[in-house]
C-alpha cells in the first residue's frame, strides 16, 4: 500500500472512498463532517438515518453513499473528543484500522482520510499524525493508495516529513 499526504479539501479528492471524522449521532456537524455533507449533499444524511438509526460508538466506522461526492463511498468513523476527556488512543488508532476494514468491505481501493480528532475534538496533531500513519501502516488491507488530507500547508508539512521518517529509518517501520 501507499501512503501519501496532499494538502486540500477532502470532499475534493478523486478517490474511491473518503472518511467523515464524524461523532456518536452521525447526523453531520461541523468541520470535515460539515463538509462532506454539504458537498455530497442530503443522501448521506439520509443513509445515515437509515443505516445508523442509533449512530455509532466511539472508535467505530460505517459506510454511506457518497453521494454527490466524487468518492462512491463516505467512510464515517467517530473519533475521541479529546476536548471532553476521551484521550484513550486506542479508540483513535481503531478509527483508522476500522475505516481500512469497512473500504475492504465495499471493494474500495483508494481512501483519503482527514486528521481525525485533531480539529474540535481537539487531539494534539502531532500525536493524530503518528497515530494516522502507524495505523494505516500496521493494518492490513486491499486498500491500494491511503491518502491523507492536510488542510493547509503547515499540517501538510508536518505529515509529509512524518511520511519521509518513515521511508528513510528501517526501525521504524
Ligand atoms: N478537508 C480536510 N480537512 C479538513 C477539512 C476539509 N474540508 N475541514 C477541516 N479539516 P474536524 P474532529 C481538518 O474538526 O476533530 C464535527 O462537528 C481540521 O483542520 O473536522 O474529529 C463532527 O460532527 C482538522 O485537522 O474533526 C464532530 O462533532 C481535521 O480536519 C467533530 O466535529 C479534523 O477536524 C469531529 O471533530
Amino acid at each position: 500500500m501507499r501512503i501519501e499526504a496532499v494538502v486540500g479539501d477532502i470532499t475534493r479528492q478523486r478517490v474511491d472512498a473518503v472518511v467523515n471524522a464524524a461523532n456518536r449521532g452521525m447526523r453531520g456537524g461541523g468541520g470535515v463532517d460539515g463538509a462532506i455533507h454539504s458537498a455530497g449533499g442530503p443522501d448521506i444524511l439520509a443513509d445515515c438515518v437509515e443505516r445508523f438509526p442509533d449512530g455509532l460508538p466511539t472508535g467505530e466506522a460505517g459506510w454511506t453513499t457518497g453521494g454527490r461526492l466524487h468518492a462512491q463511498w463516505v467512510i464515517h468513523v467517530v473519533g475521541p473528543n479529546y476536548n471532553v476527556g476521551e484521550t484513550d488512543r486506542g479508540l483513535l488508532t481503531s478509527c483508522y484500522r476500522r475505516a481500512l476494514e469497512v473500504a475492504d468491505e465495499v471493494g474500495a481501493r483508494t481512501i483519503a482520510f482527514p486528521l481525525i480528532s485533531a480539529g474540535i475534538f481537539g487531539w494534539p496533531m502531532d500525536d493524530a499524525i503518528d497515530a494516522a500513519v502507524e495505523t494505516i501502516r500496521d493494518t492490513p488491507t486491499e486498500v491500494e493508495v491511503a491518502r491523507i488530507v492536510a488542510f493547509g500547508r503547515p499540517t501538510y508539512e508536518l505529515v509529509a516529513a512524518r511520511l519521509r521518517r518513515l521511508q528513510e529509518s528501517p526501525v521504524d517501520r
